[in-house]
Protein backbone atom coordinates (compact mmCIF):
# COMPACT_ATOMS: atom_id res chain seq x y z
CA UNK A 1 0.00 0.00 0.00
CA UNK A 2 1.61 2.97 -0.75
CA UNK A 3 1.84 5.51 1.68
CA UNK A 4 -0.61 7.68 0.86
CA UNK A 5 -3.65 5.84 -0.24
CA UNK A 6 -6.40 7.59 -2.39
CA UNK A 7 -8.86 6.42 0.31
CA UNK A 8 -7.25 8.90 2.45
CA UNK A 9 -6.52 12.01 -0.07
CA UNK A 10 -10.42 11.30 -1.01
CA UNK A 11 -11.64 11.77 2.29
CA UNK A 12 -9.14 14.80 2.81
CA UNK A 13 -11.15 16.59 0.35
CA UNK A 14 -14.46 16.65 1.74
CA UNK A 15 -14.78 20.15 2.92
CA UNK A 16 -14.21 21.08 -0.20
CA UNK A 17 -16.11 18.84 -2.24
CA UNK A 18 -18.96 19.72 0.40
CA UNK A 19 -18.69 23.40 -0.48
CA UNK A 20 -19.12 22.61 -4.37
CA UNK A 21 -22.40 20.17 -3.77
CA UNK A 22 -23.76 23.03 -1.32
CA UNK A 23 -23.60 25.75 -3.96
CA UNK A 24 -25.17 23.17 -6.61
CA UNK A 25 -28.15 21.86 -4.19
CA UNK A 26 -29.12 25.37 -3.29
CA UNK A 27 -29.56 25.80 -6.92
CA UNK A 28 -32.99 25.48 -8.40
CA UNK A 29 -32.58 21.86 -10.41
CA UNK A 30 -33.71 18.70 -11.47
CA UNK A 31 -34.67 17.38 -7.82
CA UNK A 32 -38.37 16.97 -6.42
CA UNK A 33 -40.42 20.17 -5.26
CA UNK A 34 -41.82 20.19 -1.71
CA UNK A 35 -45.16 18.17 -1.99
CA UNK A 36 -43.99 15.47 -4.19
CA UNK A 37 -44.00 12.08 -3.36
CA UNK A 38 -39.96 10.83 -3.69
CA UNK A 39 -38.60 7.00 -3.56
CA UNK A 40 -34.86 7.13 -3.49
CA UNK A 41 -32.62 4.63 -5.21
CA UNK A 42 -29.12 2.79 -4.24
CA UNK A 43 -27.00 0.09 -3.68
CA UNK A 44 -24.32 -0.59 -0.35
CA UNK A 45 -23.32 3.04 0.41
CA UNK A 46 -25.74 4.65 -1.75
CA UNK A 47 -28.27 3.24 -0.26
CA UNK A 48 -27.83 4.47 3.21
CA UNK A 49 -27.54 7.80 1.43
CA UNK A 50 -30.87 7.28 0.37
CA UNK A 51 -31.67 6.31 4.20
CA UNK A 52 -30.36 9.71 4.97
CA UNK A 53 -31.75 11.68 3.27
CA UNK A 54 -35.31 10.38 3.31
CA UNK A 55 -35.46 10.80 6.97
CA UNK A 56 -34.44 14.27 6.43
CA UNK A 57 -37.18 15.46 3.49
CA UNK A 58 -40.07 13.60 4.91
CA UNK A 59 -38.63 14.83 8.31
CA UNK A 60 -39.07 18.64 7.05
CA UNK A 61 -42.74 17.95 5.45
CA UNK A 62 -41.23 17.98 2.18
CA UNK A 63 -43.57 15.00 1.06
CA UNK A 64 -43.39 11.40 1.40
CA UNK A 65 -39.75 10.18 0.74
CA UNK A 66 -39.17 6.53 0.93
CA UNK A 67 -35.66 4.96 0.18
CA UNK A 68 -34.95 1.36 -1.35
CA UNK A 69 -31.90 -0.70 -1.72
CA UNK A 70 -32.29 -0.76 -5.33
CA UNK A 71 -32.60 -4.54 -5.49
CA UNK A 72 -35.94 -4.24 -3.03
CA UNK A 73 -37.46 -1.46 -4.59
CA UNK A 74 -41.38 -1.26 -4.57
CA UNK A 75 -42.09 1.13 -7.53
CA UNK A 76 -45.63 -0.03 -7.84
CA UNK A 77 -48.00 2.55 -9.90
CA UNK A 78 -50.15 1.97 -6.62
CA UNK A 79 -47.23 3.73 -4.53
CA UNK A 80 -48.10 6.81 -6.48
CA UNK A 81 -44.51 8.34 -6.87
CA UNK A 82 -44.19 11.54 -8.25
CA UNK A 83 -40.31 11.16 -8.81
CA UNK A 84 -37.48 8.23 -8.01
CA UNK A 85 -33.87 9.70 -7.69
CA UNK A 86 -31.32 7.35 -8.06
CA UNK A 87 -27.75 7.64 -6.27
CA UNK A 88 -24.83 5.95 -8.49
CA UNK A 89 -20.94 7.01 -7.79
CA UNK A 90 -20.07 4.75 -10.82
CA UNK A 91 -23.31 4.97 -12.95
CA UNK A 92 -22.90 1.44 -13.66
CA UNK A 93 -24.86 -0.79 -11.12
CA UNK A 94 -26.83 -2.75 -12.39
CA UNK A 95 -29.45 -3.28 -9.45
CA UNK A 96 -29.86 0.87 -10.16
CA UNK A 97 -29.82 0.64 -13.90
CA UNK A 98 -32.58 -2.00 -13.66
CA UNK A 99 -34.77 0.15 -11.95
CA UNK A 100 -33.94 3.02 -14.34
CA UNK A 101 -35.10 0.58 -16.81
CA UNK A 102 -38.37 -0.18 -15.08
CA UNK A 103 -39.59 2.79 -14.29
CA UNK A 104 -38.47 4.80 -17.69
CA UNK A 105 -41.51 6.73 -18.81
CA UNK A 106 -43.79 6.36 -16.10
CA UNK A 107 -42.06 7.75 -13.43
CA UNK A 108 -39.47 10.36 -14.03
CA UNK A 109 -35.75 10.11 -12.77
CA UNK A 110 -32.89 12.19 -11.70
CA UNK A 111 -29.85 10.30 -10.53
CA UNK A 112 -26.78 11.68 -8.95
CA UNK A 113 -24.08 10.10 -10.49
CA UNK A 114 -20.04 10.37 -9.88
CA UNK A 115 -19.00 9.45 -13.80
CA UNK A 116 -21.50 11.03 -16.13
CA UNK A 117 -19.42 8.78 -18.88
CA UNK A 118 -21.94 5.78 -17.76
CA UNK A 119 -25.11 3.88 -18.72
CA UNK A 120 -27.08 5.46 -16.04
CA UNK A 121 -27.04 8.77 -17.92
CA UNK A 122 -28.94 7.39 -20.77
CA UNK A 123 -31.40 5.98 -18.59
CA UNK A 124 -32.10 8.63 -16.13
CA UNK A 125 -34.62 11.44 -17.22
CA UNK A 126 -32.10 14.65 -15.64
CA UNK A 127 -28.61 13.88 -14.20
CA UNK A 128 -27.06 15.71 -11.75
CA UNK A 129 -23.02 15.08 -12.37
CA UNK A 130 -21.18 15.24 -9.07
CA UNK A 131 -17.33 14.53 -11.35
CA UNK A 132 -15.49 16.40 -9.23
CA UNK A 133 -16.37 14.04 -6.06
CA UNK A 134 -15.60 10.71 -8.03
CA UNK A 135 -12.99 8.39 -6.32
CA UNK A 136 -10.14 6.29 -7.35
CA UNK A 137 -10.69 4.25 -4.53
CA UNK A 138 -12.89 1.05 -4.29
CA UNK A 139 -14.39 2.60 -0.56
CA UNK A 140 -16.59 5.02 -1.21
CA UNK A 141 -16.13 8.27 1.41
CA UNK A 142 -16.47 12.06 -0.61
CA UNK A 143 -18.84 11.06 -2.87
CA UNK A 144 -21.53 9.99 -0.69
CA UNK A 145 -21.31 12.37 1.75
CA UNK A 146 -20.81 14.90 -1.22
CA UNK A 147 -24.04 13.80 -2.62
CA UNK A 148 -25.84 13.81 0.60
CA UNK A 149 -24.37 17.56 0.81
CA UNK A 150 -26.04 18.16 -1.77
CA UNK A 151 -29.46 16.88 -1.36
CA UNK A 152 -29.36 18.80 2.07
CA UNK A 153 -28.79 21.60 0.29
CA UNK A 154 -31.61 21.33 -1.67
CA UNK A 155 -33.90 20.68 1.57
CA UNK A 156 -33.00 24.28 2.24
CA UNK A 157 -30.16 23.52 4.90
CA UNK A 158 -27.51 25.37 5.57
CA UNK A 159 -24.60 23.31 5.74
CA UNK A 160 -21.48 25.24 6.48
CA UNK A 161 -21.53 24.37 10.28
CA UNK A 162 -20.88 20.86 8.54
CA UNK A 163 -17.94 22.05 6.36
CA UNK A 164 -16.53 23.82 9.44
CA UNK A 165 -16.78 20.12 11.78
CA UNK A 166 -15.62 18.16 8.59
CA UNK A 167 -12.38 20.13 8.88
CA UNK A 168 -12.65 19.83 12.84
CA UNK A 169 -13.05 15.80 11.63
CA UNK A 170 -9.90 15.83 9.89
CA UNK A 171 -7.73 17.28 12.26
CA UNK A 172 -8.36 15.64 15.70
CA UNK A 173 -6.59 13.00 16.44
CA UNK A 174 -7.98 9.24 15.85
CA UNK A 175 -7.64 7.62 19.47
CA UNK A 176 -5.42 4.35 19.85
CA UNK A 177 -8.57 2.85 21.34
CA UNK A 178 -10.62 3.04 18.04
CA UNK A 179 -8.04 1.43 15.99
CA UNK A 180 -7.47 -1.27 18.66
CA UNK A 181 -11.32 -2.28 18.96
CA UNK A 182 -12.69 -5.27 18.98
CA UNK A 183 -15.73 -4.69 17.52
CA UNK A 184 -18.11 -1.58 17.00
CA UNK A 185 -21.73 -0.91 17.16
CA UNK A 186 -22.98 2.28 15.31
CA UNK A 187 -26.25 3.96 15.96
CA UNK A 188 -28.75 6.80 14.69
CA UNK A 189 -32.18 8.08 15.13
CA UNK A 190 -33.79 9.90 11.91
CA UNK A 191 -31.42 10.85 9.59
CA UNK A 192 -28.44 9.48 11.15
CA UNK A 193 -29.78 6.22 11.00
CA UNK A 194 -28.36 5.90 7.38
CA UNK A 195 -25.22 7.66 8.79
CA UNK A 196 -24.56 4.90 11.65
CA UNK A 197 -25.58 2.03 8.36
CA UNK A 198 -22.34 3.50 6.34
CA UNK A 199 -20.23 4.07 8.99
CA UNK A 200 -20.57 0.18 9.74
CA UNK A 201 -20.31 -0.68 6.22
CA UNK A 202 -16.75 1.75 5.77
CA UNK A 203 -15.27 0.19 8.23
CA UNK A 204 -16.07 -3.53 6.89
CA UNK A 205 -15.03 -2.87 3.51
CA UNK A 206 -12.10 -0.53 4.52
CA UNK A 207 -10.73 -3.06 7.42
CA UNK A 208 -12.53 -6.27 7.62
CA UNK A 209 -13.77 -5.28 10.94
CA UNK A 210 -16.59 -6.92 12.47
CA UNK A 211 -19.33 -3.82 12.90
CA UNK A 212 -23.11 -3.52 13.32
CA UNK A 213 -25.54 -1.29 13.04
CA UNK A 214 -28.58 0.13 14.67
CA UNK A 215 -31.15 2.77 15.06
CA UNK A 216 -30.31 4.00 18.51
CA UNK A 217 -33.36 3.34 20.20
CA UNK A 218 -33.51 -0.06 19.21
CA UNK A 219 -29.98 -1.25 20.83
CA UNK A 220 -31.44 -1.69 24.30
CA UNK A 221 -34.06 -4.40 22.28
CA UNK A 222 -30.96 -6.66 21.94
CA UNK A 223 -27.90 -6.14 20.63
CA UNK A 224 -26.58 -4.30 23.75
CA UNK A 225 -26.00 -7.91 24.71
CA UNK A 226 -22.55 -7.37 22.10
CA UNK A 227 -21.33 -4.29 24.20
CA UNK A 228 -18.16 -5.44 26.45
CA UNK A 229 -14.98 -3.94 27.37
CA UNK A 230 -12.74 -3.55 24.40
CA UNK A 231 -16.04 -2.82 21.91
CA UNK A 232 -17.28 0.54 20.98
CA UNK A 233 -20.77 1.91 20.58
CA UNK A 234 -20.64 5.34 18.48
CA UNK A 235 -23.93 7.43 18.25
CA UNK A 236 -24.53 9.57 15.76
CA UNK A 237 -26.35 12.76 16.87
CA UNK A 238 -28.23 12.87 19.61
CA UNK A 239 -28.00 10.51 22.69
CA UNK A 240 -31.72 8.92 23.92
CA UNK A 241 -31.99 9.61 27.43
CA UNK A 242 -29.96 7.14 29.74
CA UNK A 243 -28.41 5.23 27.00
CA UNK A 244 -24.83 6.52 27.66
CA UNK A 245 -25.33 5.04 31.28
CA UNK A 246 -26.53 1.82 29.95
CA UNK A 247 -23.55 1.18 27.66
CA UNK A 248 -20.99 2.04 30.13
CA UNK A 249 -22.01 -0.30 32.48
CA UNK A 250 -21.27 -3.10 30.00
CA UNK A 251 -17.56 -1.36 30.12
CA UNK A 252 -17.60 -0.45 26.48
CA UNK A 253 -17.02 3.05 25.27
CA UNK A 254 -19.39 4.87 24.10
CA UNK A 255 -18.40 7.88 21.68
CA UNK A 256 -20.79 10.64 20.75
CA UNK A 257 -19.52 13.93 19.63
CA UNK A 258 -21.12 17.57 19.27
CA UNK A 259 -20.09 17.96 15.60
CA UNK A 260 -22.60 17.79 12.56
CA UNK A 261 -23.28 13.88 12.19
CA UNK A 262 -22.26 14.06 8.51
CA UNK A 263 -18.98 15.26 9.57
CA UNK A 264 -18.37 13.02 12.58
CA UNK A 265 -18.79 9.95 9.52
CA UNK A 266 -15.45 11.84 8.17
CA UNK A 267 -13.95 10.99 11.81
CA UNK A 268 -15.08 7.22 11.43
CA UNK A 269 -13.66 7.27 7.77
CA UNK A 270 -10.32 8.16 9.11
CA UNK A 271 -10.83 5.06 12.00
CA UNK A 272 -11.09 2.43 9.11
CA UNK A 273 -8.19 4.05 7.10
CA UNK A 274 -5.98 3.45 10.09
CA UNK A 275 -7.32 0.29 11.13
CA UNK A 276 -6.69 -1.23 8.04
CA UNK A 277 -3.16 0.32 8.19
CA UNK A 278 -2.69 -1.22 11.76
CA UNK A 279 -4.04 -5.04 9.90
CA UNK A 280 -1.65 -4.43 6.12
CA UNK A 281 -4.59 -4.13 4.23
CA UNK A 282 -4.46 -1.79 0.98
CA UNK A 283 -8.26 0.15 1.85
CA UNK A 284 -7.88 1.43 -2.19
CA UNK A 285 -8.49 -2.82 -3.34
CA UNK A 286 -10.95 -4.39 -0.43
CA UNK A 287 -11.43 -8.27 -0.23
CA UNK A 288 -13.78 -9.17 -2.62
CA UNK A 289 -15.09 -5.77 -3.45
CA UNK A 290 -15.18 -3.87 -7.08
CA UNK A 291 -15.93 -0.42 -7.32
CA UNK A 292 -19.18 -1.74 -9.21
CA UNK A 293 -21.24 -4.28 -9.11
CA UNK A 294 -22.45 -5.39 -12.62
CA UNK A 295 -24.01 -8.49 -12.96
CA UNK A 296 -24.09 -10.24 -16.18
CA UNK A 297 -27.41 -10.16 -18.17
CA UNK A 298 -28.78 -13.13 -17.20
CA UNK A 299 -28.14 -13.02 -13.77
CA UNK A 300 -31.24 -12.54 -11.16
CA UNK A 301 -31.41 -9.69 -8.75
C1 LIG B 1 -22.48 1.06 -4.96
C2 LIG B 1 -21.62 0.03 -4.25
C3 LIG B 1 -20.64 0.64 -3.27
C4 LIG B 1 -19.79 -0.42 -2.60
C5 LIG B 1 -19.14 -1.39 -3.60
C6 LIG B 1 -20.08 -1.81 -4.68
O1 LIG B 1 -21.81 1.74 -5.93
O2 LIG B 1 -22.50 -0.83 -3.56
O3 LIG B 1 -21.31 1.35 -2.25
O4 LIG B 1 -18.79 0.19 -1.84
O5 LIG B 1 -17.99 -0.84 -4.13
O6 LIG B 1 -20.87 -0.71 -5.19
P1 LIG B 1 -22.45 2.92 -6.79
O7 LIG B 1 -23.75 2.44 -7.38
O8 LIG B 1 -22.67 4.09 -5.89
O9 LIG B 1 -21.40 3.17 -7.83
Amino acid sequence: MSETSYMEQELQSQPETWQEAARIGAAAGPLPRPGQRVAVVGCGTSWFMAQSYAALREGAGLGVTDPFAASEAFLGSDRGYDAVIAITRSGTTTEVLRVLDAVKGRIPTVTLIGDPETPAVTLSDETIALPFADEKSVVQTRFATTALTLLRAHLGQDTSQAVADARDALSVPVEKEWVEAEQFSFLGTGWTYGLANEAALKMREASQSWTESYPAMEYRHGPIAIAAPGRVTWLFGQAPDGLEGDVTRTGARFVCHARDPLADLVLVQRVALERARARGLDPDNPRSLTRSVMLEPSATS
